[in-house]
């Protein structure tokens, strides 16, 4: 990670004569001071203090194939975790390619893929070693089915002080959530000012069978999944206020290159 920078959700750069500005996708979680229950069922108010984000086909970035999926992601954080959680419409969601339970085929099935640059070092290839070391991908499928192979997590489950912790549950035939907990030591133990990289995806498997298309909250294809230059940034903002004087949960998710 880095310190942020003032202006750092803003900084512009000049790409060419024939391309206009590109700014990098920016996101500043604030931090909660009420611990999300991690079930599945991501509600109102214990996700208050979450920037929440709209990721839809117009939106977000193809990494192959197309499809109607869309969704809301929740980012926010305390002292010990960052939480994340996403509420997904889906056509047709899909749970036969990886069963319930650590490991599988994830991305074969309905699924979200978060991913953390935690040495914020805009890396080719996210999966060597060292960069697992810091940061890391983590899944889970609408069928519970969970990936942390890219990462430092040694203890998973819902116990207190545990690295990671995930649960989906599907709500009716087109609508899935799922809430994530990543313990901070993954990505250097962030703080507040703290800047890492940060994207988000989810996988959509139409019909069975192995996935159609990966839509990204930002990047461009392609190999968005391994590569960190592609994803935006996570700032590690100031404490959620119930009357925020003049501060906002802003997303930087506009701006973006002419097509
Ligand atoms: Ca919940
Ligand atoms: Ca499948
Ligand atoms: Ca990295
Ligand atoms: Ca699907």
């Amino acid at each position: 990670m880095r310190r942020a920078i003032l202006f750092t959700g803003l900084a512009l750069v000049c790409c060419s004569a024939f391309t206009c500005l590109h700014a990098a996708d920016t996101i500043e979680a604030l931090m909660t001071q009420r611990e999300p229950t991690i079930d599945g069922s991501v509600g109102e108010a214990e996700w208050i203090a979450a920037v929440k984000t709209e990721v839809t086909p117009q939106t977000g970035s193809w990494d192959f194939g197309e499809t109607e999926v869309s969704y809301v992601f929740h980012v926010m954080y305390d002292e010990t975790y960052l939480y994340v959680a996403a509420s997904l419409v889906d056509d047709d969601i899909q749970t036969d390619s990886a069963a319930e339970g650590v490991g599988g085929d994830t991305w074969k099935d309905d699924s979200v893929e978060i991913f953390i640059d935690g040495n914020h070092n805009h890396a080719a290839d996210a999966f060597v070693a060292a960069e697992n070391e810091s940061g890391g991908q983590y899944v889970i499928t609408a069928g519970n089915a969970i990936n942390y192979a890219n990462s430092l997590v040694q203890d998973f489950g819902p116990d207190a002080g545990s690295d990671y912790y995930t649960v989906a549950e599907i709500k009716d035939d087109t609508h899935w959530e799922m809430e994530a907990r990543l313990r901070m030591r993954l990505f250097d133990s962030a703080q507040e000012g703290d800047v890492v990289g940060f994207n988000i995806s989810t996988n959509d498997d139409d019909g069975g069978g192995d996935e159609e298309a990966a839509l990204f909250w930002t990047g461009a294809p392609p190999d968005i999944y391994s590569n960190e230059a592609a994803w935006g940034d996570l700032i590690f903002g100031e404490a959620y206020a119930v009357e925020p004087a003049g501060k906002l949960a802003v997303v930087w998710a506009g701006l973006r290159s002419a097509p």
